[in-house]
């Protein structure tokens, strides 16, 4: 088989890369390694920038996510359960989408089949070749027989720990990493969220988040050592501890339900330079990963989209690969924009086990600065809805 781009990964990244290409006339080939019901059933993100919205927008995928999304204009902080509200449009004009990543990628997969687009499930031992060359290829086997894609690009958009990055030489990659001394317990509840916006909470037991879905759908999340095993947290235990760690009135009106997943994520800031190497270009957790604080991973991914299918265009249609040879450096500016935010937000928002009396008053000040300060405000919100690409 031949193509132009032969993305590996067919989760938002990668799906997002192949309609927009589909829609400028530039075919491409998606391989993924899951089946598309195993990529839908993984809960992840659930704020999208305005940026990412309007790149729905432009793939042609946004009309649900218009009709059932949430904007939000603001965001509420929790200091010991005492909360105040960081207001986007009053600060920066500009909004957030609460519609989560498995909507979006949903609403992908059915852009791809309704175009009639190339999505090969249950690949195995995805390997792309020759990338130093003019003529890359990608092999793979399914259902145990070999197959190969000659390409003239390969998109690696296959995750932390997909095939793309390893394949770039030890002594060209540089990599950046920070791990983080707790993870988040996450929960999905069908109950009614337990506010109209979102709440980071900072509490002396450890950080809390309120999120949701949609109107009968939450999504709520408590710092927890990382190593903690599922079984100690029933829901109820779940419950108790993110009441003692909301803002008092959140707690009170919280609706409980059965927990129908829950899940423990490990925290890192994670980047690899370059994002390219001959005719490979990383997108999103390939190359980066950000601590979730921050809601940064999705989006992050898909700005990469932005700039790779502009430079794809570019290629193709005139010639000209400034672009491409420009992916990294642009795309990376604004990876360690979103990597410091994220930092930022988690080192602010929650307790790490080994601060000291300095840190946790260095903390304190900070928190009391952003609740008074528009300025920081300020500061926080262009960060949160996103940077321009
Ligand atoms: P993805 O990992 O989504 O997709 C990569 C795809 O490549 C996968 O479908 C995988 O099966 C496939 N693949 C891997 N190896 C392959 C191979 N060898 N051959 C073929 N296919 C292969 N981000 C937020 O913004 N907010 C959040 O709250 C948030 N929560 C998260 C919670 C968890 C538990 C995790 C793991 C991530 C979370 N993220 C969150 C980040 C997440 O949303 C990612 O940023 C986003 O999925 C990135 O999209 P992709 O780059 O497409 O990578
Ligand atoms: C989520 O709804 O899953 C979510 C929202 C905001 C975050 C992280 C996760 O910062």
């Amino acid at each position: 088989m031949r193509t132009q781009v032969c993305i590996i990964g067919g989760g938002p990244s990668g799906l997002l890369l192949s309609q927009l290409l589909d829609r400028a006339g530039i075919a491409s080939v998606v391989l993924e390694r899951q089946s598309r019901d195993y990529v839908l059933g993984r809960i992840r993100a659930g704020v999208l920038e305005y940026g990412t919205v309007g790149m729905l927008e432009q793939a042609g995928v946004a009309e649900r996510a218009h009709a059932e999304g949430l904007p939000h204009s603001g965001t509420y902080l929790a200091v010991q359960n005492k909360g105040f509200r960081i207001d986007f449009d009053a600060l920066i004009g500009k909004k957030v989408m609460v519609y989560g990543q498995t909507e979006v990628t949903r609403d992908l997969y059915a852009a791809r089949a309704a175009a009639g687009g190339t999505v090969i499930h249950g690949v195995e031992g995805t390997q792309p070749r020759d990338l130093d060359t003019a003529a890359p290829y990608v092999t793979y086997t399914l259902g145990g027989t070999e197959h190969r894609i000659d390409c003239d690009f390969v998109a690696g958009c296959d995750g932390f720990h997909g095939p793309s990055r390893q394949a770039i030489p030890k002594n060209v990659l540089t990599e950046y990493e920070r791990v983080y001394p707790f993870g988040w317990l996450g929960v999905l509840s069908e109950t009614p969220p337990v506010s109209h916006e979102l709440i980071y909470a900072n509490h002396p037991r450890g950080f809390a988040l309120a999120s949701m879905r949609n109107a009968n759908l939450s999504r709520y999340y408590i710092q927890a050592p990382v190593d903690d095993s599922l079984g100690k947290w029933t829901d109820q235990a779940f419950w108790d501890e993110l009441r003692r760690r909301l803002p008092h009135d959140a707690a009170d009106a919280l609706i409980t339900g059965p927990a129908i997943e829950k899940s423990i994520a490990p925290l890192r800031s994670y980047v690899a330079d370059p994002m390219r190497w001959g005719r490979l270009f990383l997108v999103g957790d390939a190359a980066h990963i950000v601590p979730p604080t921050g809601a940064k991973g999705l989006n992050l991914a898909v700005s990469d989209v932005h700039y790779l299918f502009e430079a794809l265009k570019q290629h193709y249609n005139e010639h000209d690969d400034s672009g491409l040879d420009g992916y990294s450096q642009t795309a990376l500016a604004r990876v360690w924009n979103a990597i410091r935010f994220s930092w930022w937000f988690t080192t602010t928002m929650h307790r790490f086990p080994d601060q000291t009396p300095f840190d946790q008053a260095i903390q304190d000040a900070e928190l009391r600065y952003l609740e008074g300060s528009t300025t920081a405000q300020r500061g926080l919100a262009e960060n949160y809805v996103g940077l321009p690409y």
